[in-house]
């Protein structure tokens, strides 16, 4: 990466682009202009602007006198809950850098985080979803971990978190800068310790209120939090800080279930949620049996990972609303659709970035940009992007500073972005190269498919072959049947699938994406 490019776009952003505020004082302003407006509600009771700045403020002093230092990192594994809300902003107005980990995160891959990050802290409920969270504490206190470990409800050995709420509610923003790192998101691998993604003040801030602008959010907005809350996209895309900046209501759902999503769209009047494909597709067929009132909601957001246009034109048809569609990273890029935009758009394409300033390009292998129209990587600079992950870890970045993605996609010719998958994983089928999208979208037309993915699975013979899999309970369709019908579409022989496997659900990662790399293991096994 060249240095001085990093620093030339670093002090253009500053000047010209970031909020020069940090997440503790604009909640400060927020307070003082919105006073005893609902902020959030979670578990059927409202909380104010006032409260939520009044309960941060006690965080802040709490944690201060618990003796952690402006700087430290503290890991939040909170299950999605009014308090993981106070105790963050009460960490952001502390200077107190919180790890957003997520309550599905095991073991291994806390104690990773733990260490990687030197963390000072670690924040957990006593229990959630029936898992202990209190043996997962023995548990890396066993493996090495030295910090303090705070807990929500009832525990005999730790430090509890009611503990600080006792201090002194009295204004305390230690000296930030809105240039300074806010918080750590981590990055969605599916095995492995992921890595901590730094995000500043000054450019979520940004990020949040540019996505809230495109979800044309106001003060009647009611944005339902139905994914984790650790994760970008109901945090921060506009999620919790980008309704809170429009002056809405956020509501907390303490689970990511279809029948607590939809009871609370009617019962809170939500008009805006997020969710990705596979918890949309799962609303849907519950709405088939049951009845909803969902009359309040505008806008049901898609993102996370490639959503078949089919499911599309069925969201918006089983909501009665807008689909929003919203490809984005961790690592900083977002591109949504219009509100306004047209079905073509809104079905088939992920939008534009959010902001002018973002620098999104599609590459070849060597480095060169494709043409419109055409596949290639995607690679992208921008104010709210990053140029490297915690420790510096693996390269992410290239010699300009953009960074790569791993994001198959296109620009069409109306402007508008279309990712259609990860590169990796392409499939090499004895040194062709099969994208798996071009099938799944070929097999979905089938009248006895509802739900497909296809993925590589290794083989000694032909380096990778090609899975079917399936969600069906029932095995409707023999592999002969499937090549058949992709023969009679004209799908040449190369890509015709090796194997078929039917699945009943689908294995999912931690934020409900559907988990490729587990596929590939059970294709595996014969
Ligand atoms: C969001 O963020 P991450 O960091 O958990 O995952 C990013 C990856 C992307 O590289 C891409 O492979 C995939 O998830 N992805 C999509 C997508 N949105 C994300 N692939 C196809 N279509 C989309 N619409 O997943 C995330 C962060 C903020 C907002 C929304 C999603």
């Amino acid at each position: 990466m060249n240095l001085s490019i990093k620093q030339e776009l670093e002090n253009r952003y500053e000047k010209e682009v970031w909020i020069d505020s940090t997440l503790g004082e604009s909640l400060e302003s927020l307070a003082s202009k919105f006073q005893d407006k609902i902020a959030v509600t979670f578990d059927q009771v409202d909380y104010s602007y006032e409260d939520l700045n009044d309960k941060a403020n006690r965080v802040a002093n709490g944690l201060l006198k618990m003796e952690f230092k402006p700087g430290e990192h503290m890991v939040v594994q909170l299950p999605n809950s009014y308090e993981f809300v106070t105790i963050v902003f009460g960490m952001f107005k502390a200077g107190i850098i919180p790890i957003f980990a997520l309550p599905a995160q095991r073991k291994n891959e806390i104690y990773g985080i733990l260490q990687n990050s030197g963390a000072t802290g670690y924040v957990i409920a006593n229990s959630f979803m029936g898992f202990d969270y209190l043996s997962l504490a023995d548990e890396v206190i066993e493996m090495g971990y030295k910090g303090k470990i705070l807990v929500s409800g009832d525990s005999k050995t730790f430090l509890s978190t009611k503990d600080l709420y006792q201090e002194s509610a009295e204004v305390l923003i230690e000296n930030i800068s809105p240039g300074s790192i806010a918080l750590y998101l981590l990055s969605g691998g599916t095995t492995g310790v992921p890595k901590l993604i730094p995000r500043r003040h000054g450019d979520y801030l940004y990020m949040a209120s540019q996505v809230a602008k495109r979800c044309e959010l106001d003060e009647n907005s009611v944005y339902l939090v139905s994914l984790p809350v650790e994760h970008n996209f109901p945090w921060g895309c506009p999620g919790v800080i980008g309704t809170l900046l429009a002056g809405g209501r956020v509501v907390i759902s303490s689970v990511s279930s279809p029948d607590e999503i939809l009871s609370l769209i009617e019962d809170e009047g939500v008009t805006i949620t997020a969710l990705v494909p596979v918890l949309a597709n799962m609303c849907i067929d519950l709405l088939e049996y049951d009845d909803f009132d969902l009359s309040t909601l505008k806008v049901v957001q898609i993102g996370g990972s490639v959503l078949d246009p089919n499911l599309a034109i069925r969201i918006e048809e089983g909501f009665g609303c807008i689909l929003q569609q919203v490809f984005g990273i961790a690592e900083g890029l977002i591109c949504t659709t219009r509100l306004e935009d047209d079905d073509e758009v809104r079905f088939y394409k992920q939008g534009t970035p959010v902001s002018c300033y973002d620098e999104p390009r599609i590459v070849d292998e060597a480095g060169n940009d494709v043409s419109v129209g055409e596949f290639g990587h995607l690679i992208t600079r921008g104010p709210y992007t990053i140029y490297s992950y915690l420790n510096g870890e693996k390269e992410c970045v290239d010699e300009k500073c953009y960074f790569l993605t791993g994001d198959r996609a296109r620009f069409c010719e109306d402007g508008n972005i279309q990712v259609v998958g990860r590169l990796m994983e392409m499939i090499n089928r004895a040194g062709e190269k099969i994208d798996p999208t071009e099938l799944e979208d070929m097999l979905i037309s089938h009248p006895k498919i509802e739900d497909v993915q296809v993925v590589g699975i290794k083989d000694d013979n032909l380096g990778e072959k090609i899975c079917v899999f399936i969600r069906d309970d029932e095995e409707t369709l023999k592999l002969n049947e499937i090549r058949d019908f992709l023969i009679t579409n004209k799908v040449a022989a190369f890509k015709l699938p090796d194997q078929i496997k039917y699945v009943s659900d689908w294995p999912l990662t931690n934020v409900g994406k559907i988990n490729r790399k587990e596929l590939k293991k059970m294709g595996e096994i014969v």
